[in-house]
């Protein structure tokens, strides 16, 4: 017995070395450990070995049996390694002059409708600026009058960064900059994305775009506003729009506004875009509030302002049809590819 446990040990000894492939891996697997293996084979021949000796014996098999079942495991992982570097020295080398089949791109339906607006606004005398996505907690709230303790903040919580800057909840979040820049008299429009903690639905994002827009100058008033309004959103709805105005809220306007539009699609009678109502909201806007125009460095005895903020993911929305807003960030390319505007 002992002899051939010994024998087999030695014949595993010179069949490890021929070794090289996976297949010769598994090969000798089965030699020695499957069903009718070498080692599975000693096992039964035990019943013949005297009583005495069935104790040693027994220990010698496990023994030897542990041994090949290290001497697998090893080899297994030594294969795979030299498999990888070999996949990494030679066999994946890339042939970048290889031509690549990469099909036509197209911009994104958001980028389409800010590229066109801005150039509406270029049209009518306005500069586009930016913002910043990273603000400031005096830039996205104080600055636009809303201090630490306006309730204005809960219906804005945002993403906050360890160094107490914000995630900017709204583009007005660039105001004190932009006004500060230009100082008096301006006409600028500025893009650009926003983050709130929000509940999601259709209708719904944490992250979605703006555009804001200031006018300054000496005797601005809703006048200017409105005239503005009307004729953007009869340059982007490409057909003369009727617009309303009805009282709203912000802390950064006095006395503010959301403006209306009278439905595109059904010309006001109802119909699935404008909820029956025969009006879209569209724009929150006002006149600029004394305190922000101050806290920029603008005496508000002198110059008057008026703002305004697009939403950007819902105005894509009702060009093209769409009916849930998540689309928009999902970078799925059977809703984004075939994008088409109605309007
Ligand atoms: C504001 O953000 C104001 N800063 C707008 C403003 C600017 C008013 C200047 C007055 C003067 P509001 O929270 O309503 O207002 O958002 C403006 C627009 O952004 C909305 O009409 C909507 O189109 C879009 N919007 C707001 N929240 C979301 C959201 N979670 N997902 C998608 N779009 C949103």
């Amino acid at each position: 017995m002992l002899q051939k446990i010994e024998e087999v040990k030695k014949q595993f000894a010179l069949d490890v070395d021929a070794v090289v492939t996976p297949k010769d891996l598994e090969e000798l697997r089965l030699k020695y450990m499957g069903k009718k293996g070498l080692i599975t084979g000693l096992m039964p021949m035990l019943k013949d070995v005297p009583n005495e000796q069935k104790r040693e014996m027994g220990m010698k098999i496990n023994g030897v049996k542990t041994e090949i079942e290290n001497a697998l495991a090893s080899l297994t992982e030594s294969l795979e390694a030299k498999r990888v570097a070999e996949q990494i020295n030679n066999a994946e080398k890339i042939d970048i002059t290889l031509p690549v089949e990469t099909g036509v791109g197209s911009l994104h339906p958001r980028t389409i409708i800010q590229k066109e607006v801005e150039d509406v606004f270029i049209s009518m005398g306005f500069v586009v600026d930016m913002g910043n996505e990273v603000e400031t907690e005096f830039n996205n709230f104080d600055a636009v009058n809303v201090p630490a303790t306006h309730p204005a903040r809960d219906v804005q919580d945002t993403f906050w960064l360890n160094n107490g800057q914000v995630l900017k909840t709204h583009t007005s979040a660039g105001q004190n900059r932009i006004l500060s820049k230009y100082k008096g008299t301006c006409k600028v429009v500025f893009p650009g994305r926003c983050f709130r903690n929000e509940a999601l639905d259709a209708g719904h994002e944490n992250t979605f775009f703006q555009m804001e827009g200031v006018i300054v100058d000496e005797n601005v008033s809703v006048a200017n506003l409105i005239y503005f309004m009307k004729e953007m959103l009869s340059k982007v709805f490409k057909k003369e729009v009727e617009v309303r105005l009805r009282p709203g809220f912000f802390p950064f306007t006095e006395p503010s506004f959301e403006m209306d539009v009278k439905c595109p699609f059904c010309g006001g009678s109802g119909c699935s875009t404008c909820g029956g109502s025969g009006w879209i909201e569209l724009c929150p806007c006002g006149m600029i509030h004394p305190n922000v125009l101050k806290m920029a460095g603008i005496d508000p005895e002198k110059y008057s302002g008026c703002a305004f903020g697009l939403g950007f993911d819902r105005l894509v929305m009702i060009k093209s049809g769409l009916n849930d807003i998540r689309a928009l960030n999902s970078g799925n390319l059977k809703i984004l590819k075939p994008f088409k505007l109605n309007i």
